[in-house]
């Protein structure tokens, strides 16, 4: 593993792409104190000051394009189980790279990745854990890992945990089945009444799982849709 340390930066994701490019090897990790464009899914912006853990991994796994979403899923399944390890609180997904903890957001998971041919090149894994930031400077629907447990947290610590957990998990990648199951098993709204907001539509339903192509599998009325891209809520969510 080759951790490059920064202090500021526009966004990790856009570092290791740069040095991807170069050809960086396998497990190289961009690592910055705060990043001032840090981005989201659709060019969302994603808050990354001073107290985050704000990472990105170079991966050059070998697979088609159209298998990179079960790293999404691996990857927050490893923060999942790293964040609890390290914590001792109960943390979960939610569909389609969240992880939170009593149902607000603690970290986030943007991939990204570029393909040759029929085989992807590199993919860029990017993590945003809140860390020890005081919940009324995050955005609404946000928390961290000191709002949840009033403590504080080594960021060395949680990013190690992260990564050892990601190298352990990254074996999974030949058992997608796996990744997707356990993924589900720690879904916060596993046959949940949910409401799904896709552009300009919103779609109630149940959750039923996600497919292999990371598809949320929303049932209304006896019949099963595929929704590809999204964000969703709870009914706890909007009555909250
Ligand atoms: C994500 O996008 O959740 C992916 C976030 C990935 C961030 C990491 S940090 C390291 C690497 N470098 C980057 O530039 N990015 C990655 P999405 O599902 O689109 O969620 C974005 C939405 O989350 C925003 O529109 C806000 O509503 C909310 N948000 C913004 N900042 C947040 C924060 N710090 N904590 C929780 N929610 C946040």
């Amino acid at each position: 593993m080759n951790i490059l340390r920064y202090k500021r930066v526009t966004s990790t994701n856009d570092k290791a792409k740069i040095l991807a490019e170069e050809g960086a090897g396998e497990w190289t990790v961009v690592v910055a104190e705060v990043q001032t464009r840090g981005r989201g899914r659709f060019g969302k912006k994603w808050q990354s000051y001073k107290g985050g853990v704000w990472l990105s991994i170079i991966l050059r796994p070998r697979i088609s394009p159209k298998e990179v979403p079960n790293l999404q899923f691996l990857a927050s399944n490893a923060v999942r189980k790293a964040v609890q390890r390290e914590t001792g609180f109960v943390v979960q997904t939610k569909w389609p790279n969240d992880v939170v903890v009593e149902s607000g957001k603690i970290a986030g998971i943007l991939v990204e990745s570029k393909s040759k041919g029929r085989q992807v090149a590199f993919v860029i894994i990017g993590i945003g854990l809140n860390l020890n930031q005081r919940k009324s400077t995050l955005p609404a629907g946000a928390t961290s890992v000191y709002a949840a447990t009033h403590e504080k947290f080594d960021e060395m610590r949680l990013m190690s945990g992260i990564l050892e957990q990601m190298r352990e998990d990254y074996a999974t990648l030949e058992t997608p089945d796996e990744i997707l199951s356990q993924w589900w098993a720690s879904c916060i709204h596993r046959l949940k009444n949910v409401r799904v907001q896709t552009g300009r539509n919103t779609i109630d339903g149940i959750a039923k799982g996600v497919d292999a192509e990371g598809a949320l599998l929303l049932e209304q009325n006896g019949r099963t849709m595929r929704i590809t891209e999204g964000s969703i809520s709870t009914w706890s969510d909007q009555y909250n």
